[in-house]
């Protein structure tokens, strides 16, 4: 039968590799690059799969999965494993029982994320074993690799992926699922109880493993050199590996693929074969600095850049090589006009940050579609650090600068973030008597990541109907006595919310509710301007909606781009705006 092939995007050619080598539970949350492989996983109806409410949740999750005996995945971005560090550091000791696969996703360059760490050095603290592909079918490949690595050596395994694997497309050779009963799980509380005097026999366990993996990494047939020409060898992984072999494609290469532990005599011996080295890799020196440490000569950082994404041009002009041309196109060399994101066309978000904007307030904002509403004209978000950290941010000002420091002052977070890692924050403020005012923008979903579901929306990942959490409830439950609901496109009310709440001397929750502009609202009609009423005042152009522009004699509305949200309409002072009806 001739070989079945398909171009896949990295995350397609995980989740792939999942299938084929039988995973049975995989578990995630949404994180740009990571995201995809959740959704292509859920496809395989062999393959139970879950979004869970966050990256700590899906590793213990898979934790669990695992001691029980089934091969498992779990997946995030590289943000995520900071929330999953957690388990991650104690289940290295604890070992699997069924296989356990790590999906790290790191963002070189940020495309989508709120710092640009290098996920790699978490495999070498954890003292887990890492695999990096560089395409893919090797994508697809380690998983089940991974797999193999685990159970063999009783260790959960990363693959560190970073975005420009996880989104582009190559040719993969695909293969049956290859069935893998479930193991039987058996107690056993000296390796799954981590009490100091079990840890302590575990790390040594852990060091010898150590030793068996590096001379694994020494072996593998995916450490490779690839002899060639000349006297300058070159050291590589992943992404960069495509980079290298397009600048220097007849160099010696000693192509890694497993990065942790690393293969120490195969680097000895590529070192003997050449006169040179450079090491080419994305991020941080990591493997530079292990190689340096043997005693071994090698360029890197003094050359290539430490921060953002490498291309081959960017290899070919650190190293020096002159005339180098690449096949592929980069973003540098079209002229193209930058396109800022925004928050789209009847966003619910909308007409919360106009009233901010209005009211001048400080707002400790998180991360979601609403952190667009720092930009202008909105101008209305003044923090964001990290998933949930709004909250403790609203609540820090708080103690800090007292009442009167803070009265016009609030915290502001997306439902999914809320569910993230948000309610902790708020338990925070009532449990220490805090007076902060949290404001949930409710548009019951993840919009950012590309519209995931939530624990409060009632949907799960295979899209079944399933209890839906009540966040006015939750909140209530834990304590916060003045929480209201307010519709998002009703401006005066959640003006009028945001009075009450921040004159109260009390914890309060403002929850602005309205669907996402990409769930389908019904759109019914659009709006209108009236140039002849239109006074020129400019005041709709304050809410920052694409749709609506500067014409020559009045703003214009694009029909085409308005959501019928009414956001404009309601802050036009000559009701120049209106509804076609
Ligand atoms: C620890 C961590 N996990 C995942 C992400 C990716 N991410 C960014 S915002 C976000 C959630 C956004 O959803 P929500 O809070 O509902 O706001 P919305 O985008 O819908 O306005 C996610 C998952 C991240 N930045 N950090």
């Amino acid at each position: 039968m001739a070989e079945k092939k398909e171009i896949l995007s990295g995350n397609e050619a995980i989740a792939r590799g999942a299938y084929e080598s039988g995973v049975t539970v995989a578990t995630a949350y949404p994180g740009t690059p990571s995201t995809e492989i959740l959704e292509n996983i859920v496809q395989y109806n062999e393959i139970y799969a879950e979004w869970a409410p966050n990256e700590k949740v899906a590793f213990e999750v898979a934790c669990g999965s695992s001691l029980a005996g089934a091969r498992t995945l779990v997946a995030m971005k590289q943000v995520g494993l900071n929330v999953a560090a957690d388990p991650l550091f104690t289940m290295s000791y604890v070992g699997v029982n069924g296989g356990l696969v790590i999906i790290n996703a790191d963002d070189p360059d940020m495309h989508s994320s709120q710092n640009e760490q290098d996920n790699r050095y978490y495999a070498k603290a954890a003292k887990i074993p890492m695999l990096e592909p560089s395409d893919s079918q090797e994508s697809k490949d380690f998983v089940g690799l991974a797999l193999d690595i685990s159970e063999e050596f009783d260790t959960p395994v990363l693959l560190r992926v970073t975005t420009r694997i996880s989104h582009s497309s190559t040719a993969v050779s695909l293969k049956e699922r290859k069935s893998y009963s479930i193991k039987k799980y058996k107690q056993n509380v000296a390796k799954h109880v981590m009490i100091p005097a079990h840890a302590k026999k575990r790390h040594v366990f852990i060091e010898e493993r150590t030793k068996k993996l590096q001379a694994y990494s020494e072996k593998t047939p995916i450490n490779v050199i690839e002899e060639g020409k000349g006297d300058t060898g070159i050291i590589t992984s992943g992404i960069a590996y495509q980079y290298v072999k397009e600048v220097f494609p007849d160099a010696p290469v000693l192509k890694l693929a497993m990065t942790c532990p690393m293969p120490v005599k195969l680097i000895e011996k590529f070192s003997n074969m050449v006169k040179n080295i450079y090491v080419v890799e994305e991020l941080e020196p990591y493997m530079e600095t292990e190689i340096k440490a043997l005693g071994i000569k090698v360029t890197g950082k003094e050359k290539l850049p430490i921060t953002g994404e490498l291309n081959s041009s960017i290899v070919a002009k650190s190293f020096g090589i002159d005339g180098f041309k690449s096949d592929v196109t980069l973003k540098e060399d079209i002229k193209i006009p930058a396109r800022p994101p925004v928050l789209c066309p009847g966003c619910p978000h909308r007409g919360f940050f106009y009233n901010v904007s209005r009211m001048k307030l400080n707002v400790f904002g998180d991360i979601g579609c609403y952190t667009l509403g720092m930009l202008p004209p909105l101008n209305g978000l003044h923090t964001c650090i990290c998933m949930g950290s709004g909250i403790g941010v609203a609540h820090g000002m708080n103690k800090a600068l007292g009442r009167e420091g803070t009265k016009k002052s609030l915290a502001v977070i997306g439902d999914s973030t809320f569910i993230h890692s948000g309610i902790t924050g708020l338990i925070n403020i009532v449990y220490n008597k805090g007076t902060s005012t949290v404001v949930i923008l409710d548009n019951s979903i993840t919009a950012m990541t590309g519209r995931q579901d939530h624990p409060a929306t009632g949907k799960t990942l295979k899209g079944e109907t399933t209890k839906k959490i009540d966040l006015f409830s939750l909140c209530k439950s834990i304590g916060v006595d003045d929480i209201v609901s307010v519709d998002a496109f009703d401006v005066k009310a959640i003006r009028n919310a945001l009075k009450n709440a921040l004159d109260k001397e009390e914890p309060s929750v403002v929850i602005v509710k309205g669907l996402c502009t990409l769930i389908d609202r019904g759109k019914k009609s659009f709006y209108k301007v009236s140039p002849e009423k239109c006074v020129k005042c400019w005041l709709c152009l304050r809410v920052g909606c694409p749709a609506i522009s500067k014409g020559e004699n009045s703003s214009c509305i694009d029909a085409l781009l308005c959501r019928d949200c009414g956001v404009c309409a309601s802050v036009c002072p000559k009701e120049a705006i209106q509804r076609e009806t």
